[in-house]
């Protein structure tokens, strides 16, 4: 038989827009989301093995410059009709082919990679994060963040989560109000949840140079473990100004989606933490790489979220749990901040940790019935 008789080809890539609503509002700096958008990616192959995959943003265009929409489209449009017929097996080549006439679309490139890697591992019988290199844990820790907003509220719903053993970590969304406010609001919490529990806070941008400098004073005096992403990303001198003034690890999150700015990060002293995200690389290979870089530039690594549904944060789970130590913990909470789901088994937190599902590939299955009741309707 010839090679291109054996090979399994691409048959049909399909993206599908997913509105699911959240338990309650999420308030960050920059937009308050009430719902999340998935693209469900579903890519069949010519041996009868469906792959899925998944991507989403954070309120939109609110977080950066890719929507869920415009990353279904760059699937349709672009794509599809790149992969179909492309060998499905050989799966970084042909994702390397398609990404020679597609530029940018690292969330889109996220989705149908974590789909082929998903049929890949179904057809050989093995987890995701075997063909990446294998792990030996069974979990990840996972932190939960407080946003409603209101201080009384997230203390409660902390010490809650603590009780309950699924959270012992939390990240503060702050950036919305002033500085003294955001700074009073974090020292709130702080007293709320007692001394010994470890507090992040994002600020998603929202600070000047000048507003980071006076608001990273007083946070460090409240005692963090990290403060994310206070100013621009594009900013990296600023960032490295920050880093040098402050004890307080800071964490590149808008500032970082790759290996090539893992490298330009380390060259320019421009954060001491990545925040890792499949979206944000491109997929899980290309965050596999910028782990690498960032451990070899002796960078702290994170396992961060695009606040993904259970695909997204499954997929992300894999190349955590097969990369370097994500010493810094992870945030892969998204399932829990979603009302529902479009998978037949929820993945399962205890413990303070993410369980990394143990059957082929993704280890998840789609609930087609709950996917047809929450698609977008046109
Ligand atoms: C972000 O900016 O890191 C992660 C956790 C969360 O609540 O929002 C995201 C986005
Ligand atoms: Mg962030």
């Amino acid at each position: 038989m010839s090679e291109d008789h054996a090979a399994v080809r691409i048959e049909a890539i399909e993206a599908v827009l997913v509105d699911l609503p959240t338990i309650r509002p999420h308030k960050l700096a920059m937009t308050v989301m009430n719902g999340q958008t998935l693209v469900i990616v579903r890519v069949r192959c010519s041996d009868g093995i469906e792959g899925i995959g998944e991507t989403t943003s954070i309120g939109g265009l609110a977080y950066g410059e890719q929507s869920p929409e415009g990353a279904k489209l760059a699937i349709d449009q672009y794509m599809a009709p790149l992969l179909i017929g492309q060998d499905a097996t050989t799966v970084q080549a042909t994702l390397a082919r398609m990404g020679r006439q597609v530029q940018g679309q690292s969330h889109a490139k996220a989705a149908i990679e974590t789909a082929l890697l998903d049929a890949q591992g179904q057809r050989l019988g093995l987890p995701i994060h075997a063909l990446l290199g294998g792990t030996d844990l069974s979990s990840l820790p996972v932190l939960w963040t407080l946003a409603s907003g209101d201080a009384a509220r997230d203390v409660e719903e902390g010490l809650s989560l603590i009780e309950q053993r699924r959270h012992k970590v939390f990240k503060l969304k702050i950036g919305r109000r002033s500085v003294a406010e955001d700074v009073a609001h974090v020292a709130a919490i702080r007293k709320g949840l007692g001394d010994a529990v470890p507090l992040t806070v994002d600020v998603n941008q929202a600070w000047s140079e000048a507003q980071a400098m006076e608001g990273m004073a007083a946070l460090q005096e409240i005692g963090l473990m990290l403060v994310e992403q206070p100013i621009s990303g594009r900013n990296r001198r600023g960032m490295a100004r920050l880093a040098a003034r402050f004890d307080v690890p800071l964490m590149a999150d808008e500032g970082f989606n790759d290996a090539q700015d893992a490298c330009d990060i380390a060259q320019t002293g421009a954060a001491d933490i990545l925040a890792l995200k499949i979206a944000k690389a491109g997929g899980l290979h290309a965050t596999a790489k910028a782990a690498v870089v960032g451990e070899a530039a002796g960078l702290g690594l994170y396992g961060g979220t695009m606040l993904e549904g259970s695909i997204g944060s499954i997929a992300s789970a894999h190349v955590f749990a097969a990369g370097p130590a994500q010493a810094w913990g992870t945030e892969l909470f998204g399932p829990l901040l979603l009302k529902d789901d479009i998978v037949q088994e929820r993945p399962a937190y205890r413990d303070f940790a993410l369980q990394l599902p143990t059957g082929p590939g993704l280890g998840l299955k789609l609930d087609t019935d709950k996917l047809a009741f929450y698609r977008r309707k046109a």
